[in-house]
Formats: C-alpha cells, structure tokens, sequence
C-alpha cells in the first residue's frame, strides 16, 4: 500500500486496541536551529503485549539519522522506514531507542510539530503533530515522563521553555546556551510543548487553597506587556473559581502561558506550558473590544480547567475527544457565567448550537460528539465534539443537580487520576457516584443529529386540566440512518397569570405527556427554559402568546427565546407577503419599553432588540432562501428604526456615558448604546455626525469598531472616510487589522473583491498566518451572504482559489474554511451546481490534503 493510500485510511472507535508497548521515560534534545534542528529522543519502553514482536512508531516528515537500540548503532537493514513509520522487531520486554532525527521547522506552514515563524519555535502535538517532532507512539494513551533538553543560541532565543520544572540553565560554546526541563506529570505526547524566542515576560504569583504558591509567567511580543495584565488577571480568577466551584487546585510550581501570532486554532492546554493565540491574550480597552475581553477570560479559563479535565485524566484515543472537550467547554461556560451575564452568556452558547451545530448536524460531516470514524483528526475539533459535547454535560448537570454532578467529578477524578479514560468511564462516575441509571442517556455520545421536540396543547375546560403531547423525532443524518429516542430534560415554567409553576420533566420515550391540573385556558407553558436539552422545539404558539412571554416572563432567556420564535413567524410572514409585510405593533410598543426603561440587565436589553443574524434565519430553513433572508433583515431593520427614531435616539445618549473598562455595567451599556447605533445609522443624512462623533471621541475599541459595523450594515458613505482614519490608526497593530481586513471582507457591495485581491497585496497580509487568512476570507464566507452566495459564482470561487492557494501551505486551516460549500445541498438548485463545480474543482487538484479531501469527498458523495 503506499504511503498515501495509507494516510487516506478511515480510523474507528470499533478498531481500538490498547498499546502494544509504553514509553516510561521520554528523553528529548532540541538542537535549534530554524533551517535544520536535531531532535534526539531516548525512550525507555516497556512492552505490554508479549505476542507483539513489532515496534511501530509514528513519524511523518522527519529526516531519520540514527537508530540505537539500547547502546547499539542499528543498521538500515534492522528496520523498515517509510513516510508514516519506522518499525522494527523487538524481543525484550524492557528496552531503550535513541533516535536521532532532523526536522526544518522554518519550512513547516502548516503550523503542527515544531515550526518556526515570527522569530520563534513552537510546537503544536495536539491531536497527530508530535509525530512530526520524532518517532513515537503519537496515541494519547502512551502516557509518559518527559525531560525536554533545548539548546539554542543564547542571543536570539533568551528564553527556551518547556513543560514542567527547569533544572538546568547554563552557558556552552559558540554563544549557546542549553536549558533542561523535567515534567514530573505523565503525559501523553499531544500535551508536550516547546517555546524559544525573545519575548516580554509578565510575572504574577498565585496561592493556592492549600497555601502553595504559583509563579505564573506570560510570554509575549516585546512592547505588548501590558495587554496581558487582563489575561493574567483572568487566569487567577481561573484558579480561585476552579478551587471554590470545583475543589479543584493546580499541581505545579510554574505556569507559563506563551501568546503568538502563528497559530492554528485558539490555544493549547499544553502541560505548564499554555500556547496561545495572540489575539486571545493582548487585550487594551485601545485595542480590543467587550467580546474580545470576554473571549481572552474564557478561554483562559478553558485552557486552565483542562489541566484537570484533559491532562491530569486524559483521553484513551481521539474518538473520546469530547470526553475532555465537552467537560472543559461546559466549565469554561460556568465560569463565565459567574464572571458577567449569566442571561447573555447563556444566550450566546445557545446561539452557536442553533445556529453552527445545528448547521453541522445537516451537513455531510454530521457526527455524534463521540465521532464512530475519522479520517484526519483535526478535522473533528468541531462544534460538535466542544459545544454540543458540552451540553451533554449539561444536561447531566440537570439531572443530577449541582451537589450530584460535583459528587460525580470526585469520583471521575479520583478514579481516574493519571489514566486515560473514555466517555463512558465519565458517565459511569456520574452514575455510581449519584445511584442514578444513565443507560439511556449514554445514547447521547452515539447519535449524531438535531432532536426535533413537538409539542401540542390541549386544554380540557371541565377539568380545567392542560395536556401537553410531546413527540420526540430525530431526523436521519449523512452519518446515521436510524435513531432512537433519547433523554431529555426539558425545564419548564407555566405562567397562569399571576400564577407560576415550574419544574423539571424528563422525557425518556417517543411519545410522553405532561398534564397540568386546575390552569386556566389561557395558561402558557414554557418549554425548554434555558435550552435545557439541545434539541429543535416545534411549537404552535401565536404571535401573540410569544409576545406575551417576550414581554412578561420572569426568565430573561425564555423572554429572549419567545422573541427568537417571533422572528422567525415574521420572516416566513415577509417571504410570504412578498415584502409587504410590517411588524406588527404589538413589537414596536414593547422595543419602546425596553428602549425607555431598559432591564437591569443592559447587555440582555441589547440582545431582545436584535434583529437575528442571517445564520440564525438561514438555520430555520432546510433549504436557505438567501436573498429572502437578506431583504427581510434590512426591510426589518429600517421599520424599527424608522418607527422608534425618537426612543433610539434617547436611549442611545442615555447610555453614551460608559465607564471605559470591562465591567459588566459599562459592557451592558456599550452594548445598548451600541445596538441604538445600528438602527440610527440606517437614516444616512441624521446619522453621518453621530456615527463621526462615536467614532472620534470613543473611549475604547469596542465604541470604535460599532461605529464602523453599523455603517457598513447601513451602506453608509461615511464607512470609507472612517476605515481610512481606522487603517492609518493601526498600521502596525496586526490584531487590530485584522478587525479591519474583516470589515472589508463583510462589505456588501460588488467592490468587496477588488478590496479583497488588493488586501491580499497588503504588506501586514501573509497566508502563512492563519490569523490574517481567517479574518479576510472567513469573514467573506461567514459574514458576507449576499456576494459569497452571488449567483454568478464569483463569491464560491473566490472561495475555491483561496483553498487551492491555502491547502498545501496549511491544510487545517483550509478545511477550516470550506465549511460553507458542503452543505450545497441546502441552496436553490442554481446555487446548488455552482457550489459542486466548485467541490469537484478541489477534489482534482492534485496532491490535496487529507483534512480537506475528508470534507469535500463527503460532501461530494
Ligand atoms: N485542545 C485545544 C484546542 C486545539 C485543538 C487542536 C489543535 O490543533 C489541531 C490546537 C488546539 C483546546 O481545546 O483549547
Ligand atoms: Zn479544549
């Protein structure tokens, strides 16, 4: 077989076998250099299946120099080497290889194993990258002890890091200097990291519960020192509330967070040693805005939970992925919770399953969070595995309650500790610890897809008794033909005028019913209260009982979610109506409400009076009718703004008075101010010196960026002046262009691909750097519908060029980006051709990429 048709190989969860050998020692030497470095790796193995007489270890793009077993030079003709393994015989139980490889970091794009860029090394293993740093058993399951050796010239690399404790730092020959690290955790590879290069160090310090004290350490561009001050600040808020929520405390003496501008994804759990992605460490209120703030704490906080969730407990292989994502995501989103919003935050994390794992679940790549086959793991770090994953875990929170769920982590930990488990070692802690049967909801980790929950009313008037019918159906997936049901806890509340009972039902079966005694007709129920299952509710509600929740519920997210319901009657009503549709009043009175006497909660007010988001409308329909999404959303937008002028315009210099900080009063008052703005900047002539003003007297990115959203929304003219001001401004900060080449990629006017083949030429644009290529065409795919789903293709070409160019300088990032041609089947039927031809164009060229033949070959099948 060769070596290609080998790497094009479907893996399954069915197929796991445990190792046949483990690594207890792993001995690592990095001579660093970024044209050529030497890797010398001495492993201590041990065998753990005695009928394996061969070794096999991963190795992908490595120049192999030397082999010793044990203290002997072996021969070429003693092993067999190809593009994905060395293998060799073996008949002790207990032996040592030293092997010697060399890689070219500086030639490494596709950013996985060790590379270089910007001046630095850094490694990134997760999920198969190790493999491209030496031979090895790159499979989570080989747990091991690492000592990491780097030498490396001493002026241009100052700082050379890695997991765990330095023990060694001194001086050699010829200017280089040579620093050893011991991490006393086993680890699998996928957790090992690496950093050289010359940077800002911020230091902190944190003490445990236990009264051990934490050096923390963060690593970042020189002159850039002050932006960490928020994100070291949110790591210790990280550490206290893992303490206090979860009695969970930190294991070592160091903790070292690394921030780049190379890098594939968010951030990187590695041992003691976080890498992450600039853009979620450098924060100034000059700089980033409210959700960048908000990001940088969560994420911090997710890559600090996993040292539990994810290293200490790890996965036994690749399938159980969301076994430390899915935990992870979950805490990353309490902690969050309690940092701000608890409404908005919640809001939000039910907006990325209904719309984007929603959106997966129909498409080509639908997978269960536990996926059953893969063929390149990266591609598989999905909404999916984190999001949905996470709410599996929170409907197990549901149903065992706060008190349960933390009695059922202790005992995962404690069982645990230093092993790497499955999903079912998870809920098999949760069920021992509380005596609760999870069997049927173990369902949940197999079966892909979106649960639809149907629900019908009937009131009998002589027994005053209301019945809700409610039918459960999971629709077939490209993944899975047949589905059963599943458990789902469905929170409720039925508001009897100034009556309110609320409760918990779980539905196990197809059909159940939930019967509510001594109510009145006009009891309302609702269903689903904080979207306690991730499922799609089908409902007949009126107009107007989803007004009067909207208006009424004590439930700021039931409140938000009858008006999402509102919405989406109001969209089919205008497709229907051909546009001549208007919003009814009953709206309008209450948006006047909310504009003159907002909620407590401003950041909540802001989000009842949104207009979804294309995503959000497009996600309600099998298939997406574009150009009636968009017509609607401007035609919707221009009514509110037209109709409530007076209040928008009141409301907005109520709230123009922020505090610049990141707090929660001034983020709810931005973004009140904020959604005020967009509705004025549609009345061209009034609004050119509001949004001129805001945008020159703004106290912080946030202020800032609104300004030019809302102009670019509203075709405003003012947009070019100010994106010409804005780009002056930030020349040399590439976090903050990148803000800028997204605007430009999201306008919607024809000019936005003269603008995109010109930024493409921008000296700050590299496609080396996956920051740069997401903010120009991620944008253009995701936030710009009308010219990517152009009828006459040229947004898909676009598309199409950009992954032919990107595919062999960073595969992950491609795949990444091809997302929206999968799922051609959800378009009109000259849309739908357009987007094949574009699919097939990808699939011929030569030399593709796994990641990317894995999607495209699906979509295409
Ligand atoms: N485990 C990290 C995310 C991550 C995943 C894959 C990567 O490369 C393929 C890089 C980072 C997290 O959940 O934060
Ligand atoms: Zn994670």
């Amino acid at each position: 077989m060769s070596a290609d048709t080998n790497s094009r190989q479907v893996k399954r969860l069915a197929d796991y076998q445990a190792p046949d050998f483990f690594i207890e020692t792993t001995d690592l030497t990095f001579e660093l250099a970024a044209d050529k470095t030497l890797v010398t790796a001495v492993l201590q193995f041990r065998r753990a299946n005695p009928n394996a007489l061969e070794l096999r270890l991963d190795g992908q793009q490595l120049l192999l120099l030397a082999v010793h077993y044990n203290e002997r030079l072996l021969q070429p003709s003693e092993y067999q080497c190809d593009a994905q393994q060395l293998r060799l015989s073996v008949t002790d139980d207990d032996f040592k290889l030293t092997i010697k490889t060399e890689i070219c970091p500086q030639a490494n794009t596709a950013l996985e194993g060790l590379y270089f860029a910007n001046g630095s090394f850094c490694t990134q293993c997760e999920a198969e990258g190790f493999r491209r740093i030496t031979y090895y058993l790159d499979r989570p399951d080989v747990l091991s002890v690492f000592s990491t050796t780097i030498i490396a010239d001493a002026n241009q690399y100052p700082y050379l890091l890695s997991n765990g404790n330095k023990v060694a730092d001194r001086l050699l020959a010829g200017g280089q200097r040579l620093v050893r690290w011991q991490d006393p955790f086993p680890k699998p590879c996928y957790l090992f990291a690496l950093v050289a290069g010359d940077f800002e160090l911020r230091q902190d310090q944190y003490t445990t519960k236990s009264g051990r004290v934490v050096e923390l350490a963060f690593y970042v561009e020189k002159g850039q020192g002050n932006k960490a001050l928020f994100a070291l600040e949110a790591l210790k808020r990280s550490m206290r509330w893992d303490e206090e929520r979860f009695g969970l405390e930190y294991d070592l003496d160091t903790y070292m967070v690394v921030a780049v501008d190379f890098f594939n994804m968010g951030a990187m759990e590695n041992k003691g040693l976080n890498v992450f992605n600039s853009k979620y460490v450098l924060v100034s209120n000059n700089t980033a805005t409210d959700t960048d703030f908000f990001n940088v704490e969560s994420i911090i906080g997710h890559e600090y939970f996993h040292n539990w969730t994810g290293n200490r407990v790890t996965c036994r292989d690749w399938f159980q992925l969301s076994l430390k994502e899915g935990l992870t995501v979950f805490r990353d989103q309490e902690f969050s919770r309690d940092m701000g919003s608890a409404t908005v935050n919640r809001i939000h994390a039910v907006q990325v399953i209904r719309t984007a794992q929603f959106a997966e679940d129909a498409s080509p790549m639908a997978h269960p969070i536990q996926p059953q086959q893969v063929m390149e793991m990266n591609n598989f770090y999905t909404v999916t595995v984190y999001d949905k994953g996470a709410e599996v875990i929170r409907m197990l929170h549901t149903l065992l309650g706060e008190d349960g769920f933390q009695a059922g982590m202790r005992l995962y930990v404690q069982r645990h500790d230093g092993q790497a488990v499955t999903c079912e070692h998870f809920v098999q802690a949760m069920q021992d610890a509380n005596h609760y049967d999870l069997s049927a909801f173990r369902r949940w980790y197999q079966q892909s897809g979106t649960p639809e929950l149907r629900v019908q009313r009937s009131y009998d008037v002589h027994k005053q008794q209301l019945t809700l019918t409610l039918r459960q159906h999971t629709p077939a997936t490209a993944d899975q033909a047949t589905k059963l049901p599943l458990v789902l806890p469905i929170r409720y509340q039925l508001v009897d005028g100034e009556r309110s009972e609320s409760g918990l039902f779980v539905m196990q079966l197809q059909e159940e019913s939930l019967v509510f005694t001594d109510v009145s007709a006009t009891a309302l129920p609702v269903l689903l209260e904080d979207f306690s299952a991730p499922v799609r509710l089908l409902h007949d509600y009126s107009e107007q009982e989803l007004l009067r929740i909207a208006k009424a519920a004590s439930n700021g997210f039931a409140r938000w979610d009858a008006l999402q319901s509102c919405w989406m009657l109001w969209l089919q009503q205008y497709i229907q109506q051909g546009g001549a549709f208007h919003l009814p009043e009953a709206l309008f009175e209450l948006y006047a409400t909310l504009l003159n006497q907002p909620l407590p909660d401003k950041s909540l007010t802001a989000e009842l009076l949104k207009v979804p988001d294309y995503g959000t409308f497009a996600e309600s329909f099998p298939q997406i009718p574009v150009d009636s999404i968009l017509a609607a959303s401007a035609a919707f937008r221009l009514q509110i703004s037209e109709h409530l002028s007076k209040a928008l315009l009141q409301c907005y210099q109520q709230h123009s008075q922020a505090a610049a900080e990141y707090n929660e009063e001034a983020v709810g008052q931005r973004a009140l101010k904020n959604r005020c703005l967009d509705y004025l900047s549609m009345h061209h002539g009034d609004s050119q010196t509001l949004l001129e003003q805001q945008y020159h007297t703004a106290s912080g990115m946030t202020d800032k960026l609104a300004v030019l959203k809302a102009s670019l929304h509203s075709e405003h003219p003012v947009f070019e002046s100010l994106m010409q001001h804005f780009a002056n401004e930030w020349q040399q900060d590439v976090l903050v262009l990148d803000k800028w080449f997204s605007l430009h990629a999201a306008n919607p006017t024809e000019q936005v691909f003269d603008t995109i083949a010109a930024l493409c030429q921008h000296p700050k644009f590299s496609w080396q750097n996956p920051n740069r290529v997401r903010a120009l065409f991620h944008a253009f795919a995701m936030q710009n519908p009308g010219q990517f789903h152009r009828l006459d293709g040229r947004g898909y070409q676009l598309l199409t060029q950009t992954l032919l160019l990107l595919d062999p300088i960073n595969p992950q990032v491609a795949a990444r980006l091809v997302t929206p041609l999968l799922s051609w089947h959800r378009y009109d039927s000259e849309r739908q051709i357009l987007i094949k031809q574009a699919l097939r164009q990808l699939l011929e060229k030569d030399g593709i990429s796994n990641d990317l033949y894995e999607k495209v070959s699906k979509a295409l099948a």
